[in-house]
């Protein structure tokens, strides 16, 4: 029995009556992956692709403590301006329907969000993972926990090229967390297409990827899996080139002792300083990207079902 305070937005709840595609979107990466204006816009046309590509988006956050699935134009001009957004994840959903706060869902924050409201299809920007030098840091994200125990589908352009990407997959295995790839058989590292690092599976049709969902559920296998979707060639920055800006941007933050949940919107920001606003144009990109492929998935789970 579902006792959580959430409020499913009318047109999601319809979608889901009807049997409808359904995409849930995370509020992080507006609140506090992007700057102000260009994160409301990229959020607004990330809901308007799912919309094009035939699901409807459901964009979580927490507003005065309840969990909402599916904002208004209203709400998410809100998330996108207010500075007192919480950056929640799973330890701080609680605190945060407690004291009626304001809240910004992480991956593992939305995962959790989308599950209590019946959704199976999340799409990010990139997943977090284990932090470069996190055998003396410990910063590994909440995220890989959350997909080793919540059953939804993560879309996303791999996981933040920020990371230790062959610890992050390392981690996802142990925790039995299927890691397939679309458009090539590489793990996708967010601002570039290849991580160098193998995904388990390349299935590039959404129907065959939906298949593979279902059967790992069926199984009882209540994980997360995700799904890699590379950013567009178009788009895509050299890793050469991003290499530079990441040394110099995780440079900046052990100079500046960010630790923590700081760390990540730290670094994001520090990356587009450096980069005078090519990585922002980047994290836009794949971000609409993953919403085209996530939109199609959903989709197609709801026609097997
Ligand atoms: N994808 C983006 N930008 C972001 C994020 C994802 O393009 O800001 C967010 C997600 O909410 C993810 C979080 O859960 O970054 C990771 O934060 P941390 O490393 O503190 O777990
Ligand atoms: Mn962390």
């Amino acid at each position: 029995m579902n006792t959580a305070p959430l409020l499913i937005a009318p047109e999601v709840a319809a979608a889901q009556a009807h049997g409808q595609a359904v995409v849930a979107l995370e509020s992080t990466i507006i609140a506090h992956g992007m700057p102000w204006p260009e994160n409301l816009h990229t959020a607004q046309a990330v809901e308007q692709v799912v919309r094009e590509h035939g699901a409807v988006p459901a964009t979580i956050a927490l507003l005065d403590g309840q969990i909402c699935i599916g904002l208004t134009p209203e709400q998410l001009q809100q998330v996108a301006q207010d500075p007192g957004m919480m950056k929640a994840s799973r330890r701080d959903l609680g605190f945060a329907v407690a004291m009626r706060r304001n809240a910004a869902t992480t991956v593992s924050a939305t995962m959790i969000c989308a599950h209590l409201g019946g959704i199976e299809v999340f799409v990010t920007g990139g997943i977090g993972g284990v932090h470069r030098e996190a055998s003396s840091t410990f910063d590994i994200s909440a995220d890989l926990q959350e997909l080793a125990r919540t059953p939804v589908a993560v879309v996303c352009a791999g996981a933040k090229s920020i990371l230790d990407i062959g610890l992050t997959l390392e981690y996802l295995e142990t925790q039995g967390v299927p890691v397939i790839s679309r458009g090539q058989a590489n793990f996708a590292a967010f601002y570039t297409q290849d991580s160098g690092f193998a995904a388990d599976q390349r299935i590039d049709s959404a129907a065959d990827q939906a298949r593979l969902i279902r059967a790992h559920w069926q199984l009882g296998l209540n994980s997360g899996v995700v799904l890699s979707n590379p950013i567009p060639d178009a788009d895509a920055i050299a890793r050469a080139t991003m290499d530079g800006w990441i040394t110099q941007a995780l440079a900046d933050a052990r100079a500046q002792g960010i630790s923590g949940k700081a760390s990540t919107p730290f670094l994001l920001a520090r990356i587009k300083e450096l980069s005078a606003g090519v990585s922002l144009k980047a994290n836009q990109a794949l971000v609409l990207h993953n919403a085209r492929v996530g939109a199609e998935l959903a989709v197609a789970m709801a026609a097997q079902r």
